[in-house]
């Protein structure tokens, strides 16, 4: 795939695979959401660190072409998906500048029709950095989205160094709160009382919480008692191929 191998400085065959994190719902920990996840895999079979290659992806310009990519794929992955209700969403993860190339709309678009994926069934994640200069473009997109009955979730909340005040102007329907906080919560006092004045702040204004990387039973009860409304992380599950998550989803269910 001539992307991959401009990417890894031409190992030619470096293929590219999407896979799927469960969001529970906080309450009765049912499955709420798969995320999407790229994976790059060399012919050996060693995956290469994601975040590089996005990185890569993302400094090169080719994050587009492999956004592109990542829609059709895990749209219709997720599409083809068996067990699940139709209540079960998708997350997918934008960059910055894929936020930034106006061909997104059509490629979302597109995948959307292709994968017969109506875009209430689907979040997109952005980045805390995205709104930091207010850009117009960051925000028309997420309106667009919105209106086409699409959820707009902030990833890794907490780790941008931005006031809480601005919150209450973006077209946004959630945060995820980084799994810096949640990790250290049951140990840091300071890392609880972040994470109990992010729910605070979301509760106030009506915006949904994921809490990233819950790894152990009392994380999920700390963030259980604070009423948070879904848990990702190892406790549930990794990230997981579309073939593996198939035995997740029989178990679950
Ligand atoms: O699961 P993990 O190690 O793969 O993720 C590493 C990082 O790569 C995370 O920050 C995640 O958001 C990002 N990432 C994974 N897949 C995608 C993708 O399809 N698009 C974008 N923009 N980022 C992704
Ligand atoms: O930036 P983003 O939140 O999209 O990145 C998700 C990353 O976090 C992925 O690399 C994923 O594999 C990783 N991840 C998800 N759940 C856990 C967890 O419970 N513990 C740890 N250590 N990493 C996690
Ligand atoms: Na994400
Ligand atoms: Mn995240």
């Amino acid at each position: 795939l001539r992307l991959a191998s401009l990417l890894t400085g031409g190992q030619e065959q470096t293929e590219f695979s999407v896979h799927y994190q469960p969001i529970m719902s906080a309450k009765d920990e049912g499955i709420a959401s798969f995320e999407a996840l790229m994976r790059f895999r060399t012919p050996g079979g060693a995956f290469l660190n994601t975040a590089s290659m996005i990185e890569a992806a993302e400094t090169s310009g080719l994050i587009t072409e492999i956004g592109a990519w990542m829609f059709r794929t895990s749209f219709s992955e997720f599409s083809n998906f068996q067990g699940i209700s139709d209540q079960v969403r998708l997350n997918v993860n934008l960059s910055p500048r894929q936020v930034h190339a106006s061909r997104i709309y059509k490629d979302i678009e597109d995948a959307a029709t292709n994968a017969e994926l109506s875009l209430n069934r689907l979040v997109f994640e952005v980045t805390e950095g995205l709104f930091l200069s207010n850009d117009q473009v960051t925000l028309d997109l997420l309106t667009w989205l919105r209106k086409r009955g699409a959820t707009v979730v902030i990833d890794d909340f907490g780790t941008g160094y931005s006031s809480l005040s601005y919150l209450r102007k973006l077209p946004v329907d959630g945060i995820k709160i980084d799994r810096s906080f949640i990790m250290h919560m049951d140990q840091d006092p300071d890392a609880l009382a972040v994470v109990k004045s992010l729910l605070a702040v979301a509760k106030a204004l009506d915006l949904s919480v994921t809490a990233e990387g819950v790894e152990t039973v009392a994380q999920r009860k700390i963030m259980q008692d604070l009423n948070c409304s879904y848990l990702q992380g190892y406790l549930y599950s990794k990230p997981l191929s579309a073939a593996d998550l198939t035995d997740f989803i029989n178990k679950a269910v």
